[in-house]
């Protein structure tokens, strides 16, 4: 595969398909069905690779190798742990390129994304969990005559259960504490962005981690990915996706009492007063909706703007989205790329004709783009901005999961509040306002896990990160996650009284 950019995407498909392996207990491992399914770049349809259909089978060797792994590694120190972190954090930072090519093959996204978000979040995920155990505490509480202390035990083997929208990014956000915390690691990608998951370990292998450490069994979520979950050697599972999806992990988590952090879909409001600073405000939001084609759980898809300046926002934001260029994820000009798959290409336009079909105008996009011919099979949609259907329409009460937002007006700051939470998700919000005692007091009756004020995914990774409602349970971020991926246990010293 090519470490630089190509003149085109068309320029990076291989010849014939290659082949991935799972990799259990640091060696590719062929599936033991042989069967394979097509991996394939959105951007043009072609089918890239072949990926294991793992089995229960496949699992269960994955599941053994972690535990064996898991009894030496349980055992190692912070500082090799934090050690570990870095030297697979620095070993991708010298193959930046080439994971940046393997994630924009996989998901249709522009390469310069891919690097500049994926690809470098991924590699602060793993510096910021190995500085996260160098400085790590624990409490201790004196009483008159005992001393406790808190002492934070590994759980063992966990499942690492990611999606397609950001690859590398979530599965390392998930990874890096889990290590950090003395587990050992089966991760099942998801079928549609198989690759990186598999570079990254080779990685492990070359920076010498113990075998078994990070293991990766690919194929589809009800096959491989019901093997997992369902397993008792698992003992916590961590989990993004879509809330449906979710709903069937928690239910085989819970049988079995494992420990579960689950992280889906989200509707999330943008809100706009009066007093906001316009241009700030429109570029924020455009970057808020249409990252990374719209298909990130925090993107904003529904904008809910003061009437006093409805009229001008929605001018001036259907000015900017215009501005926007949908082409070659190799082009650097491109901010955005193709959707995930045909599939997923019709599900969002068929939410836009559901919107025209509830009385909604299409202000700009909607449509499949005229593209050139060498990519005219690939996932594309232009970005598209929707306006006068009701709040309570389909459109303003599903996830998207692309390209496509809602704006409506309001009247008072109750009503914004009362439209903002009258979803069934509760991931993100942000609110656009100069004034701050609003800010604060609209930010605080936001029924979402993260808010942000004059700002979109400003992130800061010790915060509390996770959604209410129908968007997740459990928080993952700095401590948070330290907390999930370890037990705490209460040691209690009967001392003299001095
Ligand atoms: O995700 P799935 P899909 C939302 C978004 C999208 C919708 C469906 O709205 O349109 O979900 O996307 C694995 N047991 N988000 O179908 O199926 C699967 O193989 C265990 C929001 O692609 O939830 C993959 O590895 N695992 C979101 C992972 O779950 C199972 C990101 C996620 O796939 C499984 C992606 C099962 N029964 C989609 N079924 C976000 N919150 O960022 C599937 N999987």
């Amino acid at each position: 595969m090519s470490s630089t950019i190509a003149q085109s995407v068309v320029d990076l498909l291989p010849s014939r398909p290659a082949t991935l392996s799972n990799w259990i207990g640091g060696e590719p491992v062929e599936p033991a069905g042989n069967a394979y399914l097509d991996n394939i770049n959105p951007a043009t349809g072609v089918v890239i690779s072949k990926i294991p259909r793992s089995q229960e089978l496949d699992v269960h060797a994955a599941l053994r190798a972690a535990q064996q792994a898991h009894e030496s590694f349980k055992t190692t120190s912070y500082p090799e742990r934090a050690a570990l972190l870095d030297a697979i954090a620095d070993q991708i930072e010298l193959r930046k390129d080439e994971f940046a090519q393997a994630e924009s093959l996989d998901t249709g996204k522009p390469f310069h994304v891919a690097k500049n978000v994926d690809i470098s979040r991924a590699i602060a995920n793993l510096r910021f969990f190995a500085g996260a155990i160098r400085h790590d505490e624990t409490g201790c509480h004196m009483m008159g005559d005992a001393l406790n202390y808190t002492v934070r035990k590994p759980l063992g083997v966990v499942a690492l259960i990611t999606p397609w929208n950001l690859p590398l990014y979530l599965l390392s956000w998930k990874l890096a504490p889990a290590i950090a915390m003395g587990n050992s690691i089966v991760a099942k990608p998801s079928e549609l962005t198989p690759t990186t998951a598999t570079l990254l370990a080779e990685v492990f292998n070359e920076v010498g981690a113990p075998k078994g450490l990070y293991n990766v069994v690919h194929g589809r979520g009800i096959e491989a990915g019901t093997a997992l979950t369902n397993h008792p050697i698992v003992k916590a599972i961590s989990f993004t996706g879509g809330t449906q999806t979710g709903r069937y992990v928690s239910q085989s988590g819970a049988e079995q009492f494992k420990k579960m952090s689950l992280e889906m879909g989200g509707k999330n409001a943008a809100i706009v007063f009066e007093d906001a600073d316009l241009e700030r405000t429109i570029n924020g939001i455009r970057r808020a909706s249409f990252l990374n084609q719209g298909q990130i759980c925090l993107c904003a898809s529904r904008i809910l703007v003061q009437r006093s300046i409805y009229d001008v926002f929605v001018k001036g934001l259907v000015e900017a989205v215009k501005e926007l260029k949908v082409g070659d994820p190799q082009h650097s000009s491109s901010d955005l790329g193709s959707l995930i798959s045909s599939e997923h290409q019709q599900k969002v336009m068929g939410y836009v004709q559901s919107a025209i079909d509830d009385g909604g105008r299409v202000l700009c996009g909607g449509k499949v783009p005229d593209m050139p011919d060498a990519v005219q099979h690939g996932a594309w949609f232009q970005p598209t901005v929707i306006v006068d259907v009701e709040t309570s329409c389909k459109i303003s009460m599903e996830e998207v999961f692309g390209p496509v937002v809602v704006v409506h007006p309001f009247d008072t700051e109750e009503e914004a509040i009362a439209i903002a939470n009258g979803t069934q998700y509760g991931l993100a919000s942000t609110i656009w306002t100069q004034h701050l005692e609003r800010a604060h007091r609209v930010a605080v009756a936001m029924d979402t896990g993260l808010v942000w004020v004059n700002t979109w995914l400003h992130r800061d990774l010790r915060t509390p990160f996770g959604g209410v409602k129908n968007s997740g349970i459990g928080r993952e971020g700095g401590h948070y996650s330290l907390d999930f991926y370890s037990n705490p246990q209460n040691i209690c010293i009967s001392l003299p009284r001095i």
